[in-house]
């Protein structure tokens, strides 16, 4: 139990609370209003931490971390926060006094969905391990008023309905109007002449209020409370008679809007790069938030701002927050006065990019006019850092044009943000091994062979705490009753599991537990979906954003290949399998949306199919979010990694499910080849093209799904399906578009971009590896404990850690509380 909490003083708080927000004794209560109840009885049970924690960092003047991303997918905080205030026994016996059951409580909460999938789920991880080891760290974000959308499903098809998170307020929130600041939009640069140097002034601009709303990250057991802070816009001058007298009515209204739509919505686009101006607009405004007030507060403690990098360092999640450092250099130059060479240096030595994404259509490069426009300062800075590389371009490789074509960060019209944050910082890193290795080789050669030294790889990772201890109580137990308790704070610990897979008694309770899940999974999917699964046929879960690349469709494909196969022989001997998919597709996403509906189709048909009896199951999940993923992990038996191998940079849910004792399916990519390294390729089913042979297929051609189709009479049965109206008897053309992406190079550059046909043979066959294994149940115990066993490379514990060892430098902080008097 933590230190600060005391039983009866939180049963008090939860009363206090209940009389004071609702004007209501707790039998009158909602589950909604207990949940509020009991998040204010924790927030002030964390205040103390919090305070404590900043006190600890100032005391000690810490160099600080600021994590910049445009995506925190943070998932639900009640329960979280209460199993890292050690305080969940004490908790859920209070709440049974009160007559309320703690995970129905927990479910009134809405998922703070301010992130798209695995890059904003990873923040959120870094944050939960960043506060457990210790280290001073503010996750700097945006304060969405809509986040990621809710997906409905309503006849097959996806239906994106907004998603009002803070609709009765959020209780762990914290505004902090004290530390407003301006951030400023479009007008002309001026140039004044002062004490002899030539300053630069924006004027003519339009601005808004950036004001911080803060959010505790609660360590696990150990007093230290960081901060998310996410900004939230509000106008400068509202609008006013006295603005409307003085002419300045239009722009009163103009920066009213302004700061209304700037932080309204997300862009649901995971991967995707769609250049549009809000997005730019968003991403100064909590860019030249943050970075102002970290410039502020170091300089509320420090004197000499050469040495801010000493005390600060900003990794840049992706290429999102890179106007980091074209408005780092502004504030030395304009605001301190500094000269280039010694701005550069101090911004050099304090940002970091990690980069998440091969893919090109993921690249920024957002148009000089649009960019100069909104940023005219910034824009002057970006071109003077552009003109400075062009010439060391040229002098490293006199006359190469081909390098000033590729590495320039102003080129043919556009800003290429992936470039400047390169220039701009003195790291580079990849999320998995593999991942770095294709920058350094390809994507990124020009860059890494100029400055090999910024090159690093950083293999992604995921919390334990939330993804086994919150999500998987049952399986929590179990590993603690056998190993105790370590692997919470210290995963590589779990490996002591590995003796018991050799227990029979073990690996009967491990199946046992994995059935209680599935009887968990089948509950809640009986109650939002009303659709029955059988807890006793194999779980086969692809959960993932939906993404040609991560081929789903291959998924279907084969699904729609195995039906047939039953469909042929009624008597075919295959283990009963429910395959589980969940996916929100990007609104605009039409392809995306249309393979939504086509496993909404094969679902329909095969679960109405009573002659199959019952052996295949098709289920789509709606609205797949990070409070459902726990549930869903917890009682996967196969995880689908099918990813075109290269595609895939990372991947985390890989790792969620290998912590949670599902076997992957998978191809080599992103961290599946680590997974694969850690396991042994025994424990898991890999199939597929290569990496290597994907690229050299990219660069020099020569693959053509059609000699497939020809070829393979079952491959072409399913792709007739698709067309001939099988699944879609009323509109037989409906699912052309995906026939056509496969096999036709007119409707895509390349037929088969995902070499999908190519792949599917090998998926097929690594299928029947699954189905073969499964049946026998002692050896299926044993490979998926030692996916348990070998998870411990993965927790997000460890990643910190190299972060902080090769990147940021920073020190643990101790935080001890008083004891109160
Ligand atoms: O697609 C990648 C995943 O492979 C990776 O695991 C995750 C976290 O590093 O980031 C995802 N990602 C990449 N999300 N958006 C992008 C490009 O902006």
């Amino acid at each position: 139990m933590s230190m600060g909490f005391d039983k009866e003083t939180f049963k008090k708080s939860v009363l206090f609370n209940m009389k004071n927000v609702f004007r209501k004794t707790v039998d009158e209560a909602t589950p909604e209003q207990m949940y509020q109840a009991v998040a204010y009885a924790v927030k002030d049970v964390i205040i103390d931490e919090w305070i404590a924690t900043h006190k600890e960092y100032e005391k000690q003047d810490v160099k600080t971390l600021y994590y910049l991303s445009m995506e925190f997918l943070m998932g639900r905080a009640l329960g979280n926060n209460i199993i890292s205030i050690m305080a969940q026994p004490e908790v859920k016996e209070i709440l049974e006094e009160l007559g309320f059951d703690l995970n129905v409580i927990e479910d009134q909460e809405p998922d703070p969905a301010l992130g798209n999938g695995g890059l904003g789920r990873l923040a959120a991880c870094f944050l939960d391990s960043l506060a457990t080891l210790g280290y001073p760290a503010y996750g700097c974000g945006i304060r969405y008023r809509y986040g990621m959308f809710k997906q409905k499903i309503e006849g097959g098809y996806q239906l994106e309905v907004p998603d009002d998170w803070l609709k009765n307020g959020y209780p762990f929130e914290l505004r902090r109007a004290e530390y407003a600041t301006e951030v400023k939009f479009g007008g002309y640069v001026n140039t004044v002449w002062e004490n002899g140097k030539e300053r630069f002034v924006q004027e003519g601009y339009q601005s808004v209020l950036a004001v911080p709303y803060d959010m505790p990250i609660v360590g696990y057991g150990n007093n230290v409370v960081n901060t998310l802070r996410i900004w939230d816009a509000q106008a400068i001058n509202t609008f006013s008679l006295d603005s409307f007298d003085r002419g300045d009515y239009q722009k009163a209204v103009e920066q009213e809007n302004l700061a209304k739509t700037i932080v309204e919505v997300l862009y649901p686009n995971d991967n995707h790069y769609a250049g549009k101006e809000l997005r730019l607009k968003q991403q100064y405004f909590f860019i030249s938030a943050s970075v102002q007030r970290a410039v502020m507060k170091y300089m509320e403690k420090h004197d000499d701002i050469h040495k801010f990098y000493e005390k600060t360092v900003f990794q840049l999640n992706d290429t999102h927050p890179t106007v980091a450092v074209p408005e780092l250099m502004r504030i030395l130059l304009d605001d301190y006065g500094l000269s280039w060479d010694e701005a550069w240096e101090i911004t050099t030595k304090t940002c970091a990019y990690t980069n998440h994404t091969i893919m090109s259509e993921a690249l920024e490069k957002w148009p000089i006019e649009l960019f100069s426009r909104l940023l005219p300062r910034i824009y002057q800075i970006v071109e003077e850092i552009n003109r400075r590389f062009q010439q060391k371009i040229t002098e490293m490789y006199p006359g190469n044009q081909d390098k000033l074509r590729k590495m320039s960060i102003v080129y043919d019209g556009q800003v290429r943000m992936a470039n400047l944050a390169i220039l701009g910082g003195f790291s580079v890193n990849g999320v998995a091994r593999l991942h770095t290795e294709i920058l350094k080789n390809q994507e990124l050669k020009d860059f890494y062979q100029m400055m090999p030294e910024k090159f690093n790889n950083k293999t992604n990772g995921i919390t334990q705490r939330r993804f086994l201890l919150h999500g998987n109580p049952l399986l929590a137990q179990w590993v603690t009753k056998k190993i105790g308790s370590d692997w919470i704070t210290n995963l590589p610990h779990i490996h002591r599991l590995a003796i018991y897979a050799e227990d029979p008694r073990c690996r009967q309770e491990f199946m046992d537990i994995k059935y209680q899940n599935k009887v968990r999974l089948a509950d809640y999917v009986k109650e939002h979906n009303g659709i029955e699964l059988d807890p006793r046929s194999m779980f086969d879960v692809q959960v993932k954003r939906l993404h040609e690349y991560k081929r789903q469709l291959m998924n279907i494909l084969h699904v729609m290949y195995l039906y047939n196969q039953l469909k042929d022989n009624p008597n075919l001997d295959m283990v009963p399998r429910t395959f589980l998919f969940g996916a929100k597709a990007a609104a605009g996403y039409k392809r995306a949306k249309l393979t939504i509906k086509l496993i909404n189709a094969v679902a329909d048909v095969i679960n109405n199919d009573r002659s199959i009896g019952g052996k295949i199951k098709v289920v789509f999940i709606e609205d797949y979010k990070v409070s459902n993923a726990e549930i869903i992990f917890a009682a996967a038996d196969v995880s689908e990694q099918i990813s075109t191998a290269s595609k895939e940079a990372s991947g985390t849910g890989n790792m969620k499910f290998m912590l949670n004792g599902a076997l992957t399916l998978g191809t080599m990519d992103g961290a599946n080849v680590e997974i694969v390294e850690e396991v042994g390729a025994e424990n898991a089913f890999i199939f597929g093209m290569s990496s290597d042979e994907v690229i050299r297929y990219e660069n020099e051609g020569g693959y053509n799904p059609m000699e497939i189709f020809n070829n393979n009479f079952e491959i072409r049965r399913v792709l007739m399906q698709l067309i001939n109206g099988y699944y879609s008897p009323q509109d037989p053309e409906l699912f052309r578009d995906i026939y056509n992406s496969l096999l036709n190079t007119k409707s895509s550059d390349r037929a088969d971009t995902y070499f999908i046909l190519r792949d599917l043979p090998s998926y097929a066959e690594a299928q029947r590896r699954v189905d073969q294994a499964y049946r026998d149940e002692a050896w299926w115990a044993k490979a998926a404990i030692l996916n348990v066993a070998s998870s411990g490379k993965f927790t997000s514990d460890r990643t910190i850690e190299e972060y902080v060892k090769d990147i940021w430098h920073l020190e643990k902080v101790k935080v001890e509380l008083e004891e109160e008097a």
